[in-house]
């Protein structure tokens, strides 16, 4: 038996539900502002470029997506020269009070992570660039720890294999003090990259974090989900990460697409009963969801363990 029981009815959007037109659904950030899911997808547009689109519910499987993109790239300022050629797979943070959004920001000077507030998602508000060129896959803490906001992150680079990095910050914008805590393992499903996938969830064993992993084959790249567990009060200190994948693309809508063989997540909700709720685009066409037990997936990173780097 998985330890992720996927929904039925997957996938739970798709293009065909959205009322503006767009070639995909994926890669959705997801929070609950008091008892409503809400949803932030990626999707391609006709051209191949990419916005953000928002989608609400009442049971965080049936989602009705708004009329129109929630965000795109702007057309004036700072915001305007690196949004260019678009934004994609956004992550939400809910702390002190306010929502906020990483997402990656294209442009002709490479990818760089955008941060954007709100405290509805009715209105949001562009706050600065959180990295330079070239970054991707940035999740924040949804608690500052001995006052500082934290994040993982992950760099592009040529000269070590893509890792996960964290960061910390006084204010939102001037982001240090980075570490490295994990690296893709050689001959594993993560061999080829991993990064930072929905913001990591307080468990009392530590913070869960799902993650990403890459495993190139002569068929092209498979893209795994696999966790994590950091120590609460230093999440540098990497308490446990799990040798096996906990999802991997099996479903004809994980398998055929857009891109084949993903399952990519940006979004958890843990709920009342410990359980989560886990999201994650499929084959970066559509939007899937499933269900597991916190408990396991925790057992997971401490039971069977690979070494973090
Ligand atoms: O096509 C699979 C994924 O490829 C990239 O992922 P990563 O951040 O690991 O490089 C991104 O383009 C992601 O959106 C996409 O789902």
């Amino acid at each position: 038996m998985s330890i992720i029981e996927r929904y039925a009815a997957n996938p739970i959007l798709t293009k065909d539900d959205i009322p503006y037109p767009v070639a995909t659904v994926h890669n959705a950030a997801v929070t609950k502002m008091k008892d409503e899911y809400i949803m932030l997808f990626r999707s391609h547009k006709l051209n191949g470029r990419s916005i953000i689109g928002i989608a609400r519910s009442d049971d965080g499987f049936n989602f009705k997506p708004g009329p129109r993109p929630f965000m795109e790239p702007v057309g004036v300022g700072l915001f305007s020269e690196y949004e260019e050629y678009g934004v994609e797979d956004p992550r939400i943070t809910y702390i002190d009070g306010e929502y906020l959004i990483t997402y990656s920001a294209y442009s002709r000077h490479g990818v760089r992570i955008g941060l954007a507030r709100t405290n509805d998602f009715s209105d949001i508000e562009r706050v600065g660039f959180v990295t330079e060129a070239d970054h991707r896959n940035v999740v924040i803490f949804p608690e500052k720890i001995d006052g500082m906001y934290v994040c993982l992150n992950r760099p592009h680079t040529d000269i070590i294999p893509w890792s996960i990095w964290i960061s910390y910050s006084p204010d939102l914008l001037f982001w240090g003090r980075s570490e490295l805590l994990i690296k893709p393992l050689s001959y594993h499903w993560d061999e080829m990259k991993v990064g930072p996938g929905a913001p990591p969830i307080k468990t009392d064993k530590g913070w869960l974090h799902i993650y990403h992993g890459v495993f190139s084959t002569m068929d092209g790249s498979v893209y795994r989900l696999g966790v994590a567990l950091h120590d609460l009060k230093n999440p540098a200190k990497v308490i446990g990460v799990a040798d096996e994948w906990i999802l991997e693309p099996e479903k004809e809508y994980e398998r055929t697409g857009y891109v084949h063989n993903v399952v990519f997540s940006c979004g958890a909700v843990p709920e009342p009963d410990g359980t989560v709720k886990i999201y994650w685009g499929g084959a970066d066409t559509v939007m899937c969801v499933g269900v597991a037990a916190i408990a396991d997936l925790v057992n997971l990173c401490l039971e069977k363990t690979r070494p973090p780097k």
